[in-house]
């Protein structure tokens, strides 16, 4: 009996082991274009909200990119490889995760100042704890000093604020047993395909737990098993829209970056959007939907104490922002919470600055899409996708003191205001045949400045004709 059990254990693990494979390739298409973008309203709602607020939060906070008193190099969520932490080590942070200043309202308030329409939370990074308490593992909050559903008080105080909330998966686990990063034996099948399943229950936790969420943001799909089997990623696609026809989920389920490869079902393609810029933007506006995640330091997510190296300021993450709705993408700042829970000053300050350009400027950004005029060197335009108006982000001063536009011919500039002022109406001027010029205005605080221009009722800009405002 227990010899039956054993082959038909290794002949269903073969089985498994040769569909995947044949299914992983069997499907895969070359080629990045996607045809038919989502038009459901949640994904109507994740491209107006432009803005979004990424936090990795887990046991690695509480190291701060140091171990054993030194710097530890490389990203600081990244800690237990980087410093060849054990295992029993690094789960003995559990015994200090206390966080006394841990406040989620805090956090929601701060990113409300910030002006973010949206946060995605590491529910589980790589390490494999788990910010709320799981069924399915004991690797979690409910299993420290802390001992609260931390992921439940986040989501109802971004909640409370307004700020929809998305929850960061990772596909990859340091932690879990059944974790495969290469599938080369029968038991190694058969420990991957265990872990499969717990994923799923876990996302199928996740989704009931918290029905607040609006979508997933997987990551660490690229090791060697996950690629080998790429359909479970499919399959996990499938059972969120199973659960929730709305969810909307980034394209790095898919065993890669950037488009390539893609699984296709009957015309659906894998993922919402492109998921793929990380710390960098694309030079002209993708087909698709798409989305940056950016650090404020070169490459630190989890709470490093010693950043090092440039630290980007306020001005470049809006100029980021403005580069990203002028090519169609959201933009997503990342905070890295500190191990006691609160917010570190610096990302505060961030905040408190980007949140105040946001105020004045934020109709240039929200609900903002390309607007398909000739560049300039002086910024970035947008346009709202439907009130009419065309923005001018100004990034860079001209020596000259003048801005230059060059509108669709016939195209005539009925009003022209910088935002925050405007009773004081700027007056264009036609220079040649379709161009213009615009005084611009004097900047004192280093921020850019946008310039709204109400184009003539009719007038078209690319295949856009300016409503009535
Ligand atoms: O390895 C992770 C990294 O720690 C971080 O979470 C980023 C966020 O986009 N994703 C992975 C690297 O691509």
């Amino acid at each position: 009996m227990r010899r039956k059990l054993v082959l038909s254990a290794v002949f269903f693990s073969l089985c498994l082991l040769v569909s995947g494979q044949l299914i992983a390739q069997i499907p895969l298409k070359y080629g990045a274009s996607r045809e038919g973008k989502r038009t459901d309203a949640a994904m109507q709602r994740w491209r107006e909200n432009r803005f979004g607020q990424f936090i990795h939060f887990g046991l690695y906070s509480l190291a701060g990119g140091h171990w054993n008193g030194k710097y530890v190099e490389g990203a600081a969520e990244w800690i237990k490889g980087n410093a060849r932490i054990s295992d029993e080590d690094y789960e003995a942070l559990t015994r200090q995760f206390v966080l006394p200043e841990f406040d989620a309202r805090e956090w929601a308030r701060i990113a409300k100042e910030m002006g973010v329409k949206y946060s995605v939370i590491t529910t589980k990074h790589h390490e494999g704890f788990c910010l709320w308490p799981s069924e399915y593992t004991d690797y979690d909050v409910s299993r420290t000093p802390f001992g609260r559903d931390l992921l439940k008080e986040y989501v109802d105080a971004y909640t409370q604020e307004g700020i929809d909330v998305y929850f960061y998966y990772s596909i990859i686990d340091w932690n879990h047993p059944d974790w495969r990063s290469r599938v080369e034996t029968v038991e190694d099948s058969l420990a991957f395909f265990r872990y499969c399943d717990f994923m799923n229950k876990q996302i199928t936790e996740l989704m009931t737990r918290y029905p607040e969420v609006k979508g997933f943001w997987f990551d660490g799909t690229w090791d060697k098993s996950v690629v080998k089997f790429g359909k479970i990623t499919w399959d996990i696609e499938q059972l969120m829209h199973r659960l929730n026809p709305g969810i909307i989920c980034g394209s790095r389920l898919r065993v890669d970056e950037k488009g390539a490869r893609h699984f296709d079902t009957n015309g659906k393609l894998m993922g919402d959007y492109e998921q793929g810029w990380e710390r960098s933007l694309p030079e002209k506006a993708p087909q698709n939907d798409w989305e940056c995640v950016m650090t404020i330091p070169e490459n630190q997510w989890g709470y490093q104490a010693d950043w090092r190296g440039h630290i980007k300021s306020a001005t470049e993450i809006i100029e980021m922002l403005a580069a990203a709705t002028s090519m169609n993408g959201n933009f997503v700042l990342n905070f890295g919470p500190k191990g006691d829970g609160s917010l570190r000053e610096e990302e505060k300050q961030m905040a408190r600055k980007v949140g105040k350009w946001m105020q004045l400027n934020g109709e240039a950004i929200y609900g903002c899409v390309q607007a398909p005029l000739k560049p300039q060197k002086w910024g970035y335009y947008t346009r709202h996708r439907d009130n009419g108006f065309v923005y001018m982000v100004v990034c860079y001063q001209p020596v000259s003191g003048m801005l230059k536009v060059v509108l669709p011919t016939g195209s005539v500039i009925e009003n022209c205001v910088v935002l925050g002022k405007e009773g004081m109406e700027l007056k264009p001027e036609k220079s040649t045949k379709n161009e213009f010029v615009i005084p611009a205005p004097e900047v004192k605080d280093g921020f850019p400045y946008v310039i709204r221009l109400k184009l003539k009722e009719g007038d078209s800009v690319g295949n856009y004709v300016a409503p009535k405002v």
